[in-house]
């Protein structure tokens, strides 16, 4: 399967109820009036988007109609696609697999957003183009966390430097990147534990873990974000909360094969101007796709 048609089989939930959304409220209508905004408004908003981008949005369709457009889905349609390529265009970044040797990626994001099957798929990536990978097991809470990414580390073949559960993330982190850079290892990703950003003294905790590595490093080092798109609003106040604590280089949301609200990605850009690197399709290795705005726009109204 090509990339188009993959991000095409992960968007079918969000593009079933945007498009679906979309269509049923032109149907038989020969005007615009104020019900068909408010609908519009609600299918925009119900696909996540949120209200600053929808509100944008419905503003850029009533200067169309102005101008002479035709009230129809088809030219809705492209108007949308416009207004979203272009926020989707404001945030871009330099290369989606980072180049430099060791480069580091240090992933972060709450507990069960797909981290470590992230990594896992990142690995395996980097593995196929013949890179070697050196794993981290830095959610070092749970005795499951280390072995979850042993098991990918086995999968896809990359050593995983770990300690007992329990131990100190930040001296897993350093002794990792001094094995990345001993052994000369074109990749080190990182793991976290999934501490939730409301509590202070963990983030606090991810803060040290990033200067520590940023102070060691010889090579290029990524910040990334995982997000669940499951979990729509609710991933835009983390990743606003993340950025602020370390300036994130990139964003990955997973979970749009699960999800009807992909449109979160739209409003996540928007607002903090982070590219996304890749999208999560599914739970193996080969369900993470680079993000491609033509291919996910395309996605979002196309089958
Ligand atoms: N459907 C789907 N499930 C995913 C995706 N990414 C991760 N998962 C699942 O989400 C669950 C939590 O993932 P995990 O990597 O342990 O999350 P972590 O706590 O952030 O490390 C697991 O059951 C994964 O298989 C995805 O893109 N799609
Ligand atoms: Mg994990």
């Amino acid at each position: 399967m090509n990339i188009l048609k993959k991000m095409a089989t992960g968007l079918t939930k969000t593009r079933q109820a945007l498009s679906q959304g979309l269509q049923s409220i032109f149907t038989g209508k020969p005007f615009v009036d104020d019900a068909v905004w408010d609908q519009l408004t609600e299918v925009l908003i119900g696909a996540d988007l949120g209200i600053a981008v929808t509100e944008r949005l419905i503003t850029a369709l009533k200067e169309s109609l102005q101008k002479g457009e035709p009230a129809d889905y088809d030219s809705l349609k492209k108007r949308l696609k416009l207004e979203f390529a272009r926020i989707l265009a404001g945030a871009t970044h330099a290369s989606p697999l980072p180049q430099g040797a060791p480069t580091v990626t240090l992933f972060v994001g709450v507990n069960g957003v797909g981290k470590t099957t992230t990594i896992g798929k990142v690995a395996a990536q980097f593995r196929q183009a013949g890179k070697s990978v050196l794993l981290a097991a830095g959610d070092t809470f749970r005795a499951g966390a280390i072995a979850q990414l042993s098991i990918w580390g086995e999968r896809v073949g990359a050593s995983v430097i770990s300690a007992p559960p329990g131990a100190d993330p930040t001296s897993v982190a350093f002794d990792a990147v001094s094995a990345a850079i001993a052994r000369k290892i074109d990749h080190l990703l990182i793991d976290t534990a999934g501490r939730l950003q409301t509590n202070h003294n963990l983030m606090e905790e991810l803060k040290k873990m990033d200067r520590v590595i940023a102070k060691q490093l010889t090579g290029g080092y990524e910040r990334v974000l995982v997000l669940d798109a499951m979990t729509g609003q609710n991933a835009l106040s983390q990743a606003k909360l993340f950025h602020a604590a370390m300036k994130l280089s990139g964003i990955i949301l997973t979970k749009l094969d699960s999800a009807a609200r992909g449109g979160i990605l739209i409003s996540i850009v928007e607002a903090l101007k982070v590219p996304i690197l890749f999208v999560g399709t599914g739970e193996t290795k080969d369900d993470l796709l680079p993000f491609s705005i033509h291919a996910f726009i395309d996605a979002l109204f196309e089958e």
